[in-house]
């Protein structure tokens, strides 16, 4: 053999090699190595972007960068319908929810989001950390989603471009809301026309007058610019519905054991980040809001509120498993 036919030989081999790996899939990266794409609504900064970036850091270092996570801050991979929808397709691999966008098709997330139903921060908590997170992990799981963690998302109000003081001031005002039934009834049952848009278009319908208010915590609020254009705030604090951190099926399945073992830690400890970034950015947000002329309308009384809200514990907690989650998260201490 010559050594001419002996290379040619050798980089025949190497290009039927290569062409097999890339039938397999493999010949891009190698071995095992993964690259996760990840979606958030939010800035890089905002508590949900801290908790993500900590997770995804973890991640990296305790799986040796086998599995690298880049997370697509500021809604770039598109709005939250279309992202849930990649999601279970699995084009997307992981992301930040709020539960508000699954209560069409996880029926336990309607539970945690029924207004008035948690006294504080602390009593969601407990109830997404128990009974109430089992219940929506199986839900999503049923549609392709795996949920690891819960974030916080603190107390939704209503901010209006006029005063609201009393839900008799929301008749006929079209006040933006989720892409969720359950949204839209508890918006109909205060008086006011629901009117269902992704996130990303609330500051310019505002601006129109396309809306007349929207409804959110301080730091959504806040980031979104939105408090230029709607300049009442009334603290209604009428759902404490919190978010997930999330994996798609899709990938979990390829997962082994020890691999889900370090997501679920790291998915905690990301949490617990995004919990305490979450609490102090509350704070600066109602700070920084207030300081560029914002009217706070406080709702001391929110019992009126409240007791416009049967029709949708009616309709949305009536089947028994949910009732009977309800019924468990009313009694936790
Ligand atoms: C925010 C939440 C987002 C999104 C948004 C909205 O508080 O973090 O995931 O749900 O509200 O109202 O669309």
């Amino acid at each position: 053999m010559t050594p001419t036919t002996g290379r040619r030989r050798r980089s025949l081999f190497a290009a039927v090699a290569a062409a097999a790996l890339g039938v397999l899939g493999l010949a891009a990266t190698p071995a095992a190595a993964q690259e996760w794409r990840g979606w958030n609504i939010h800035a890089a900064d905002y508590p949900n972007g801290v908790g993500m970036d900590a997770f995804t850091r973890l991640v990296a270092e305790r799986t040796n960068n086998r599995i690298r996570m880049r997370t697509f801050h500021s809604a770039q991979l598109g709005q939250q319908d279309e992202a849930i929808q990649q999601m279970r397709l699995g084009t997307i691999d992981f992301a930040n929810f709020n539960l508000s966008p699954f209560n069409n098709l996880a029926p336990s997330t309607n539970v945690v989001t029924l207004p008035f139903l948690f006294r504080d921060v602390g009593h969601m908590q407990r109830a997404i950390d128990g009974p109430a997170g089992e219940a929506i992990a199986r839900d999503l799981e049923a549609i392709g989603i795996v949920a690891l963690s819960w974030y916080d998302a603190g107390a939704r109000s209503l901010y209006t471009t006029r005063p609201v003081r009393a839900p008799a001031d929301l008749r006929g005002m079209k006040i933006r809301v989720q892409t969720s039934d359950l949204w839209i009834d508890l918006m109909r049952a205060l008086g006011a026309n629901p009117t269902p848009l992704p996130f990303g278009e609330v500051f310019t319908s505002l601006q129109s007058g396309v809306i007349d208010g929207a409804e959110n915590n301080w730091p959504s609020y806040e980031s979104t610019r939105h408090f230029e254009v709607a300049r009442f705030y009334s603290t209604t604090e009428h759902s404490n519905v919190p978010e997930v951190l999330a994996v798609s099926a899709q990938r979990w399945r390829r997962l082994n054991e020890q691999e889900r073992a370090i997501l679920r830690d790291a998915a905690r400890e990301s949490a617990a980040i995004q919990r305490r970034s979450w609490a102090d950015r509350e704070r600066v947000s109602r700070e920084r809001v207030v300081a560029a002329g914002v009217t706070v309308i406080e709702i001391a009384d929110r019992a009126p509120w409240a007791a416009l809200m049967e029709p949708v514990y009616a309709k949305y907690a009536a089947d028994a498993r949910l009732a009977e989650l309800v019924r468990a998260i009313r009694g936790m201490q």
